[in-house]
């Protein structure tokens, strides 16, 4: 077992695993723009696609990442468990099994088909759930230099510089003040489609200030964390593409909750606790493959309740999907 008190030597190593794949990541990026102009003719870039769906991509590079962190995480805590979404896509489970033992969980490129356009936003992402909950989180953007690091309870951090970073958080009283991001996502049967452009429609329409849409769920989130942007959501994501971020998230004084209320208490350690808004003691269910992000609006977060029924009462029905 891990307790609080080793979560800054796990995420220390986690940080050195996540540095040591960068180049993997980095090397494949520039070498696509220098060899061709063809999106798949670098070897390390090229591209399959996942269980027959044309836009869900997996590259060379993925899989040589998520090895290489396997392989060190496993070296390191041989007694762990580990999920990996290029592991997970060859297999026939369609569920993570996520147990109570410290289990690392990894996307080796959130933003994959970023990765295979050449734009800039990816993200190695390396997380830790005990007990089912999220406590430690990695986000690394290599061709950035952008390093987002949460551990439950001790605060989460963007190159060094403790989040959130504007002091005092900006209010945010109401969603025309909100840049907010959503995505796409892989499904594109219609019924999904049309669900999800009408909850955009309809959130715009609010109105809001903006929209964004990164095409990766932790640079979302951390984007949101850093207060760049004031809220996301999406339907379809899976655990490896918001573990990490989630506890970046919380630890600079947002929220992280699913599309629809979960009832437990929160039970990890966080700066959040003792809050009065309600949704803050809305337990975050990281495998119901939904995702709702508020940035931090001061510190007692007043308001956040009536924003996220705003939002919530925006959002389409949730599609059918099965659990990670
Ligand atoms: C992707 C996300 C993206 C989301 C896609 C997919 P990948 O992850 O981060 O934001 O819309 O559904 O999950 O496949 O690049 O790791």
């Amino acid at each position: 077992m891990v307790s609080p008190e080793d979560y800054p030597r796990l995420l220390q190593t986690a940080v050195s695993i996540a540095e040591k794949a960068a180049p993997l990541i980095v090397d494949a990026f520039h070498s696509r723009s220098r060899q061709s102009d063809s999106l798949a003719a670098a070897a390390d870039i090229k591209v399959a696609t996942k269980g027959g769906n044309p836009v869900d991509l997996v590259t060379a590079t993925d899989m040589a990442v998520e090895q290489l962190i396997f392989s060190e995480l496993r070296s390191n805590f041989p007694d762990h468990a580990f999920v990996g979404e290029e592991t997970m896509a060859q297999s026939t489970d369609s569920s993570c099994g996520l147990s109570d033992r410290p289990t690392w969980i990894v996307d080796p490129i959130d933003g994959t088909t970023n990765f295979v356009h050449g734009l800039p936003f990816v993200a190695i992402c390396i997380g830790l759930t005990v007990n089912k909950t999220a406590v430690l989180g990695v986000v690394f953007n290599p061709i950035l230099g952008d390093l987002y690091t949460g551990i439950a309870g001790q605060g989460s951090f963007w190159n060094g510089k403790q989040l959130p970073l504007f002091d005092p958080p900006r209010p945010l009283e109401s969603l025309a003040e909100a840049l907010v991001i959503s995505e796409y996502g892989s499904d594109r049967s219609a019924s999904v489609l049309s669900s999800k452009v009408e909850t955009i429609h309809r959130i715009m329409a609010a109105p809001s200030r903006g929209f964004r849409s990164f095409g990766s769920a932790a640079i979302n989130m951390c984007f949101v964390a850093r207060g760049s942007c004031d809220l996301y959501w999406e339907a379809g994501i899976h655990i490896w593409d918001i573990c990490a971020a989630s506890v970046i998230v919380r630890e600079a004084g947002g929220a992280v909750l699913n599309w629809t209320r979960q009832d437990a208490q929160p039970s990890a350690p966080s700066r959040l606790a003792g809050c009065s808004p309600q949704v803050l003691q809305e337990q975050f269910d990281p495998l119901a493959r939904s995702v709702l992000v508020v940035r931090c609006m001061g510190d007692s977060n007043q308001g956040l309740d009536a924003l996220v029924e705003s939002v919530r009462g925006r959002l389409g029905p949730l599609p059918e999907m099965s659990r990670d």
